[in-house]
């Protein structure tokens, strides 16, 4: 049994959860964490953020979402990408997701809905950088139907956060055709 500590409509515990049920693993949700609940957070990660799980197979306990999918993957061998060029696929597109997609959004989001003023120089710039990595992700979706030929990590990833870029931007997620398609296609499994 793993289980997620975070609330989970976030993303990044969206992307815990997808992960969970595309291997098939029983999971449970602490997402109205009480005091012993923080206090096992703020233990496992270092950067006090969830999601945090716990495996009770083992005791192992892990924080941060990419680290998580990546225990998830070794654990069951499933949605690692392959050998060579696809695995290095993998790796680059899951630091793809953490270094620029969802930290672009962070950023638009901070701009957008906490700063404690209007800057429109960067709500242009958090928009154009969120809509740039689309762009990215769209071509590479064009010529193939998940991220790294097979579906993986990476796809698993990269989905929640498409889900909130139209919110954010204002521009349609339909811009993004072959993003769409793929969305659909990430649905559908387990
Ligand atoms: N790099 C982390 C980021 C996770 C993150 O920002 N989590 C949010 C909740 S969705 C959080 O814990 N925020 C509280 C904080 O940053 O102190 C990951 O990939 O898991």
């Amino acid at each position: 049994m793993i289980t997620i500590y975070g609330e989970q409509a976030r993303p990044y515990c969206q992307k815990v959860i997808r992960m969970v049920n595309a291997v098939g693993l029983v999971y449970t949700n602490t997402e109205a964490m009480n005091d012993k609940d923080r206090a096992f957070v703020a233990t496992v990660s270092p950067n006090g953020t969830t999601p945090v799980i716990l495996d009770s197979d083992n005791g192992v306990s892990v924080s941060e979402s990419n680290a998580i999918l990546l225990y998830l993957a070794d654990k069951t061998g499933k949605l690692l990408p392959g050998q060579g060029q696809a695995r290095a696929d993998g790796y680059q597109w899951l630091l793809f997701e953490s270094t620029a997609l969802s930290a672009s959004i962070n950023e638009l989001y901070h701009y957008l809905c906490a700063a404690p003023m209007d800057i429109p120089y960067a709500l242009d710039r958090g928009r154009k950088r969120v809509l740039r990595c689309m762009e990215i992700v769209d071509k590479r979706l064009a010529e193939r139907d998940f991220l790294c030929g097979e579906v993986s990590i990476a796809d698993i990833a990269i989905r929640p956060w498409t889900s909130v870029v139209e919110e954010f931007t204002d521009v349609s997620l339909a811009t993004f055709s072959h993003v769409m398609t793929w969305s659909r296609r990430m649905d559908a499994l387990p």
